[in-house]
């Protein structure tokens, strides 16, 4: 399984979905071998980076994080659209709007993972959780949109599948969010998504 999650942004000091990412690669899980990698928020390397990065780990699964900071629950994403439409620019400084992601891509593309027993399970163990129906126009989007491609590029052409989407994480109380979702509480609900993950494809 391949996770990834953000750098910060915005002049924020931390973003957590990266912080997790590195530390789910670094713990590891008991039932699947965990990659975490992060990714710089721009719109003109992430995409590719998230695609060498699935070339170089061959993953079946990629779970990618991002931090959705006015958000209070775990969200799960249902699908990624075809737009780069960014409020504030990007690390790169680019702040692209009203513009397409592909030209000739699918208007959206539906995420991969069982969002809906992602977000089930992650309640029942009492963290706020929710699906999303809108994954933004920034570069998370961007990126869900990306790897979606490159699934459905594999599903097209008979190459290993790839089960793909994204999870949404609230800010930390560092970065001012709700004091119950520390770094270690975010934690646990994404262990619980991925062994959500892992026993519904068993
Ligand atoms: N969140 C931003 C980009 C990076 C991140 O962690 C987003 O939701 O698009």
């Amino acid at each position: 399984m391949l996770v990834t999650g953000f750098e910060p942004f915005d002049g924020a000091a931390h973003n957590p979905s990266g912080e997790l990412a590195r530390r789910l690669g670094e713990l590891g899980h008991p039932d699947c071998r965990i990659v975490g990698e992060v990714l710089p928020v721009s719109f003109a390397r992430a995409p590719g980076l998230l695609a060498a990065a699935i070339d170089a780990h061959h993953p079946d699964v990629v779970v990618m994080l991002g931090l959705a900071e006015n958000r209070h629950a775990i969200t799960p994403e249902r699908v990624a659209i075809n737009l780069a439409d960014a409020r504030i620019p990007d690390n790169d400084g680019d702040q692209p709007t009203d513009a397409a992601l592909e030209p000739h891509g699918p208007a959206a593309r539906f995420a991969l993972l069982p969002i809906k027993h992602i977000a089930l399970a992650i309640a029942n163990a009492g963290i706020s959780a929710e699906v999303s129906l809108s994954a933004g126009s920034y570069v998370c989007n961007a990126v869900m949109y990306a790897a979606l491609g490159i699934a459905e590029q594999r599903a097209g052409s008979g190459g290993a599948p790839l089960q793909a989407g994204f999870i949404h994480v609230p800010a930390t109380p560092q970065l001012g969010g709700d004091p119950h979702f520390t770094l270690d509480e975010l934690e646990r609900g994404i262990r619980i998504a991925i062994t959500t993950i892992l026993d519904l494809r068993a």
